[in-house]
């Protein structure tokens, strides 16, 4: 195994930097309208310190599709708000019913569960606000906004995080085929990151032919990314995820452990950052700074 994670750990710094800027920002004029309680609860949703996974995704594919402004850490910020806005829900009573999340109590247990679903829900629209502001800075047309926009705001909905949710939460104590779990996991965890992908290469005016591979590219990191997620609950330690592992076992979730077991979910993950390598490869984009993101979302520890 090659030894990239230090050279994604820079990657990550760099993205966590720019993006913690502008959600520190946004958390201090939420503080003050609304204000109050909401307030509170969404810069403390905003406020915590996760990977920035999907905000190293957008700057990566800016980058690799020619783009330089550094206006681009609004248009990562609004991924990293949509991301926010479903671990708070996901992290709900009614949901999977988690009361840790990136080392912090989480915004139901902080608060309170009716605080934590305003707050979720209205980070939805301060994405789209985020989304715009972003798209000023970088001068795009209204069209570029509107696209990026309509990527975001599907990979929320029932093609996206929603639909893959419902399916999630339908699928526990069953163990459907892989197609079936393609399926959950595309949508609920993939649709984002591939979003990432695509919103970076709008954000840089990339060809349609350059989006296509950033989709493509997407579509893999992004279901390599649900079966990390999957492998680090099932063999790594609440201490170094920052919440309760094992969780999925208890909660008879449909994995790709528990459809394929360890072994078969690291080589399906491993599958799938050769296929994002060979994309890049065969569509012409050359970016040390993709491959090093793909292998870091199956290395990584936490
Ligand atoms: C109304 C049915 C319904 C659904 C609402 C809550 C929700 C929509 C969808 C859940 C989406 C979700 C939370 C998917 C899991 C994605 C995932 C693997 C999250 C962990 O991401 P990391 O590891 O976390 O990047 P950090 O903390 O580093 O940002």
């Amino acid at each position: 195994m090659k030894p990239l994670i230090d050279s994604a750990e820079g990657l990550l710094a760099e993205a966590r930097a720019v993006t913690d800027r502008r959600l520190a920002a946004r958390a201090a004029a939420l503080q003050r309208d609304p204000g109050g309680r909401d307030g509170e609860a969404l810069a403390y949703a905003l406020g915590t310190s996760g990977k920035r996974v999907r905000p190293a995704l957008v700057l990566a594919t800016y980058q690799s599709a020619g783009g330089s402004h550094p206006g681009i850490s609004g248009i990562a910020a609004a991924v990293e708000i949509v991301h926010t806005y479903s671990l708070v829900h996901d992290d709900l009573p009614c949901m999977d019913d988690d009361a840790q999340r990136r080392g912090r109590p989480t915004v139901h247990v902080r608060f309170d569960v009716a605080t934590a679903t305003r707050a979720g829900f209205l980070l939805v629209p301060v994405a789209v606000e985020e989304l715009a502001a972003g798209a000023r800075e970088l001068g795009l047309a209204p069209a570029a906004l509107s696209r990026m926009a309509e990527r975001l705001l599907e990979a929320s909905g029932i093609r996206g995080m929603v639909g893959g949710q419902w399916l999630d939460l339908e699928a526990e104590g069953q163990s459907p085929a892989l197609a079936g779990l393609v399926d959950i996991h595309s949508r609920k965890t993939g649709a984002l990151i591939e979003a990432a992908c695509v919103i970076g290469g709008l954000a840089a005016g990339a060809p349609a032919s350059v989006l296509s591979v950033l989709e493509r590219y997407g579509c893999e990191v992004g279901l390599a990314f649900q079966i990390a997620d999957d492998l680090l609950d099932a063999t790594a330690t609440s201490a170094e995820l920052g919440k309760a592992a094992g969780r999925d076992a208890r909660l008879a979730k449909a994995t790709y452990v528990s459809v394929l077991g360890v072994a078969g979910a690291r080589q399906e993950a491993f599958r799938h950052v050769d296929r994002a390598r060979a994309v890049l490869h065969q569509g012409g984009i050359r970016s040390e700074t993709l491959e090093t993101l793909a292998d870091y979302i199956v290395q990584r520890r936490s």
